[in-house]
């Protein structure tokens, strides 16, 4: 291994170089960016051991994103992100024992994400005492003691946190749930609540499952797919092969998306001589470039032209025989519809009527129509009402719970829908706490825990008082990241579970702990031998993993490992489970998930079956809905526009082509040309003549929500860009700085990361310098609010 801090240079963001965004994704271009940084980072026979390996039956699955795989694999079954995301993992650079002692916590804490991640993997527990600076390394006994001697002197359990990033396996997952409700609370905040909760709740009210209806076959299979508030081409690369299988088949692909990202465009595919040498192949056949926070317009407007070719031909429309079976409320969505006001829609959309008119034709077209989201759909106030509205839109036409048809969710993080089946989530169902204390003798606390927006408020009330983190870097991640910042350093004590530094490991409680754990890649080898860990996708396709390559230290331990001493120094007796057992084999631990979780039942033996197995569905399989009623629910939602007072614009914060999620691979969003810095915000040409600006100019990005606190990004370049006119777009995290805290969606209480008002100012560093510096910026934009 690498027993020195590489030199890691800072992006010099005056270098900024922007070119044309591309009209196509992969194709070998994105192989070879992947291959070359594996190769130099991990040499050959570490890059054949992870790259070749991943995603193959026998091998670890992709930490990156929750896309499945199918059911024959090649030797190749990756794309350009798993690469980049398995050489940050795999990397053999180390932190140094004496790392702890050149860098203080202030010091660590002027550096950026990106240079925090690259100084290599964490291999030692290391703990910062109350009152110092520095972090020193100690055994793990030590830090094991630490953390169960805190939390027991707690007056309440509901003073702790325990929060989950979606990358943790099955298997520790269901430990760490139950350490926590062994311990006495829900708060158990996750990733997912700022990620696909919005879709949990719209799906979950609805057809009575927050999880995809679709199957991994089923998007080659549909007749047409409409893609949601969702960049594919980066942040679900191989979801392009089934778009492009689809397209081969005779469907279509629509694309609602403020701006025209190069995977809904044209894919050359890389395992093809056509995606190598030719043109690709032709994606979306309709482009919708719509307002931030327009979809839920959108989609009313389609399923009113539904029900109106409907009353034009009676009978010939709808899909009557599984309305009248299986759905209730068509009536009162037709009553709401009736009224909707055209205008109003067009307003919120920034379409034309043509355009809306095409869609609802291919729609009633289509037999088999699939409707795909993200982010897009997700971050907005109103997301949880807009999936209600894709629900209804796909209820109409009979197009949930049949092949080639569905309501598709696409996930983030590898394993976040795992976690949520294994009882990750502050609000699980009676029925899994009846389970769960039956099988391990206690009384599981049922009073609702805080979600990750939640958490942070109780921070700052002082009412949550110690934090521990499974993976992720909440810090960096949640809203309003000079607020979050404070609420953390308010806690007594905060402990990580991380692979890599990050923002969180810097903005700390009064005491700090880091645990280092084993990634994905390595091999878990513990007391009976070899282990494997479980994951679940985004289509509900659930399978092993197995590390391949040497752990890239011997003082690392596995999630399983951590959390059960954690829990055993912690609980004692508390709760009936064989804790030292479960890190000795894991098969102990999917004993348990298959008493207690539903669906799960013989897990041991599933598990091992040719590619893992996929959990049942009720929508999916049988068109069996577990509401209230027992019926599929069409809702009305009133409509509610995103408001833009004259001389701002709407933000969206996004991620580059160079990062997943907190982590910073690199400076460069390839696709969208823009290169070697990450401070810019995109902006529609016109409304950069309007507002008196120039292209490549420094701007102050001000948040424009009123509650007295001052939210701004200084220094920011005006990229010009094909958004659509009032909207912008800026990277996340950096743009966290301007989300309020309070700026939630409504039913979900997912920050509202696509939708946040802003004003751009001269930059405070021009005033400064000589007036004319800021001469280009005119009096709209500069004129405080
Ligand atoms: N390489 C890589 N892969 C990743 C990740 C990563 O960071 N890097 N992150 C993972 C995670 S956790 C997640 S959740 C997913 C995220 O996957 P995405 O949701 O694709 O991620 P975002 O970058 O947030 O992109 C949001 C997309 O929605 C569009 N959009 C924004 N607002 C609206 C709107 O109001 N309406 C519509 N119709 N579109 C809108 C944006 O223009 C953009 O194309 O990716 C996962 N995969
Ligand atoms: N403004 C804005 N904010 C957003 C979003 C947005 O679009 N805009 N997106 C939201 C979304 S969708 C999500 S999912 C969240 C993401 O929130 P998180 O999941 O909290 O963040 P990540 O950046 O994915 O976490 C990265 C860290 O996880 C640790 N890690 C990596 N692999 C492992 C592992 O195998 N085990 C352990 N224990 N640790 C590991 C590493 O130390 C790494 O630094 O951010 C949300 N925040
Ligand atoms: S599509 Fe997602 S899961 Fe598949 S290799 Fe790429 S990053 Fe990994
Ligand atoms: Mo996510």
């Amino acid at each position: 291994m690498v027993n020195k801090n590489p030199k890691v240079e800072e992006a010099d963001e005056s270098e900024l170089e922007v070119s044309k965004p591309k009209e196509w994704a992969a194709g070998i271009p994105g192989v070879t960016h992947s291959m070359v940084p594996a190769i130099e980072h991990m040499g050959v026979n570490r890059t054949r051991r992870t790259v070749l390996a991943m995603n193959q039956k026998d091998g670890f699955d992709c930490p990156s994103c929750a896309w499945p795989d199918p059911h024959h694999r090649k030797a190749f079954e990756f794309c350009e992100e798993g690469a980049k995301a398995v050489t940050w993992e795999a990397t053999p650079v180390v932190i140094a024992s004496e790392f702890w002692a050149e860098h203080s916590v202030s010091d660590l804490r002027s550096r950026s994400e990106y240079w925090l991640g690259m100084q290599g993997r964490l291999t030692e527990p290391v703990y910062k005492p109350a009152g110092e600076d520095y972090y020193r390394p100690i055994t793990w006994d030590e830090a094991i003691e630490l953390v169960a001697t805190r939390l027991n002197a707690l007056g309440s359990p509901d003073e702790a946190a325990f929060y989950t990033s979606g990358r943790t396996s099955n298997e520790a997952a269901f430990l760490y749930q139950l350490f926590v409700r062994g311990y006495g609370t829900n708060n158990l905040p996750d990733c997912s609540n700022m990620c696909h909760e919005s879709s949990g709740w719209g799906m979950g009210q609805t057809i009575g499952v927050g999880k995809a209806t679709v199957t991994f076959d089923d998007f080659a299979a549909a007749d047409l797919i409409i893609l949601m508030g969702q960049n594919p081409g980066t942040n679900h690369p191989r979801m392009l092969n089934e778009l492009e299988a689809c397209k081969r088949n005779g469907g279509s692909l629509v694309a609602v998306n403020p701006l025209p990202e190069a995977g809904l465009k044209r894919y050359k595919n890389p395992q093809k001589v056509r995606g190598v040498a030719g043109k690709g192949t032709e994606l979306a056949d309709q482009f919708l470039q719509i307002r931030l926070g327009g979809d839920m317009a959108l989609l009313q407007a389609v399923s009113k032209r539904v029900l109106d070719a409907e009353a034009r031909n009676p009978g010939t429309v709808l899909d009557h025989k599984f309305l009248a079976e299986h759905c209730e409320g068509l009536e009162e969505l037709k009553e709401h519809l009736a009224q909707l006001d055209e205008q109003e829609v067009l307003e919120a959309t920034g379409l034309r009527i043509e355009e809306i008119d095409e869609l609802a034709e291919r729609y009633l077209k289509a037999d088999k129509v699939i409707i795909t989201w993200a982010m897009g759909i997700t971050q907005q106030k109103k997301g949880v009402a807009t999936i209600k509205e894709i629900i209804n839109l796909l209820l109409l036409r009979g197009n949930i719970g049949k092949p080639g048809a569905g309501a598709s969710p696409i996930r983030g993080h590898s394993n976040v829908q795992g976690d949520r089946t294994m009882g990750i989530w502050e609000q699980m169902p009676p029925a899994f706490m009846d389970a769960l204390g039956k099988e391990f003798d206690f009384e599981p606390p049922r009073e609702h825990g805080a979600d990750a927006v939640e958490t942070i408020r109780r921070m700052q009330e002082g009412k949550i008082k110690f934090f521990l983190a499974l993976g992720g870097n909440l810090v960096a991640a949640i809203s309003d990241t000079d607020a979050a910042e404070a609420a953390m350093e308010k806690t007594d004590f905060t402990a990580q579970i991380s692979i890599k530094l990050n923002r969180s490991h810097v903005s700390t409680g009064k005491e700090a702990l880091i645990l280092p754990t084993m990634g994905r890649t390595e091999i878990d080898i513990q007391e009976t031998g070899k282990q494997f860990v479980s994951v679940e996708d985004t289509v509900c396709a659930v399978h092993a993993s197995w590390g391949r390559v040497e752990p890239v230290a011997h003082t690392l331990l596995s999630e399983v490992s951590i959390i059960s001493r954690l829990a055993k120094a912690t609980l004692g007796n508390k709760v009936n489970a064989d804790w030292g057992g479960f890190e000795k084999n894991y098969d102990l631990i999917r004993d348990h998930i298959s008493r207690v979780v539903t669906g799960c039942e013989n897990y041991n033996e599933r598990i091992r079956q040719d590619g893992g197995f996929i959990l049942e569905n009720g929508p999916r399989d049988s068109r069996t809905f577990h509401t209230p009623t027992g019926k599929a629910v069409l809702t009305a939602n009133d409509l509610e526009a995103v408001e833009r007072p004259t001389g701002t614009l709407i933000l969206q914060t996004l991620r580059s082509h160079d990062q997943f999620n907190t982590t910073i691979y690199g400076f460069n969003d390839r696709y969208r040309g823009i290169k070697k810095g990450r401070h810019v915000i995109m902006v529609n040409a016109e409304d950069i003549t309007e507002l008196g600006l120039a292209d490549g100019q420094l701007v102050d990005v001000y948040g424009e929500y009123k509650d007295g606190r001052e939210r701004v990004l200084r220094d920011y370049r005006v990229v010009s860009y094909p958004t659509p006119r009032g909207c912008a777009a800026a990277y996340y995290p950096e743009a966290n700085v301007l989300v309020p805290l309070d700026h939630v969606a409504d039913g979900s209480n997912t920050p509202v990361s696509k939708a946040v008002i802003v004003r751009l100012r001269p930059p405070r560093s021009a005033e400064t310098e000589t007036a004319g510096a800021t001469a280009t910026v005119g009096a709209g934009v500069a004129a405080p609010a």
